[in-house]
């Protein structure tokens, strides 16, 4: 018997706003149109252990940034254990909304902790496994701030509290992470049919392996 062959993975990364949860859903539909076993989870998040931790990391005040990347990590390291791996193995597709793109750029860029911290807790924690496409939406930060200014209704969350210079220095790490091989850089200022269009055109080249 041929042995199955392993799942991609592909994460949706980007500053508060982007659409990341609106494109979420659609992804997941466009591969399974095309007969793909998808498994779509999030960041921190996915396991009952890491959603617990979520809930901590989003509501707990006056957290050390240290604090935040080690629960980030502990959140992660159940995620892959239980979820990412054993899906990728038996050749499912993991779509995940935000992963380690998303701690480079808060903790590193918007709290300021040292790269190399995090460089070594990714190599420790995810050892082989790492996004085979990272999907960036990138728009400036006044429109998306202000999608979610126009959404809200219920509280906001620790990190929603910060200025725009947070999220200014957490948009310049994502742009600087999307020049590496692997990443596709779409711009979410459009509609959100264009920006699925172009969320399409950055998976051909994974559903067919031939096309550019
Ligand atoms: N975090 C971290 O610090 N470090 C880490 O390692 C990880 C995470 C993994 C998770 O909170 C927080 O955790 C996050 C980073 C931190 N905090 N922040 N900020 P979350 O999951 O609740 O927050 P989020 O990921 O930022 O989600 P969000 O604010 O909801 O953004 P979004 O998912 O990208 O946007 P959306 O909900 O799809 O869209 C926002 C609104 O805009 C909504 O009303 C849409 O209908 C609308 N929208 C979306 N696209 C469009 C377009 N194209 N045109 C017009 N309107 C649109």
């Amino acid at each position: 018997m041929m042995p199955t062959a392993r799942g991609r993975f592909i994460t949706l990364e980007g500053a508060e706003g982007v659409g990341k949860s609106t494109h979420l859903p659609f992804i997941s539909e466009w591969l399974r149109a095309r007969g793909i076993e998808v498994v779509q989870t999030r960041e921190p998040g996915g396991t009952p252990l890491a959603e617990g931790i979520r809930g901590l990391f989003l509501s707990c005040g006056g957290m050390p940034a240290e604090s935040e990347l080690l629960l980030l990590f502990a959140a992660r390291a159940s995620h892959l254990r239980e979820v990412i791996e054993p899906a990728l193995v038996r050749g499912a597709w993991v779509i995940c909304d935000r992963f380690t793109d998303a701690t480079y750029a808060y903790q590193g860029g918007g709290r300021g902790i040292d790269s190399a911290w995090i460089a070594d807790l990714e190599r420790r924690i995810q050892g082989h496994i790492n996004p085979d496409r990272v999907l960036l939406l990138d728009a400036p930060v006044a429109i998306g701030r202000g999608r979610v200014a126009a959404r809200r209704g219920a509280a906001v969350d620790r990190i929603e509290e910060e200025d725009d210079g947070f999220f200014e220095r957490v948009r310049d790490v994502y742009l600087a992470r999307a020049r590496q091989p692997g990443y596709r850089l779409i711009d979410a200022s459009g509609s959100v049919e264009a920006v699925q269009r172009l969320l399409v055109e950055a998976l051909g080249d994974l559903i067919d392996p031939c096309r550019p």
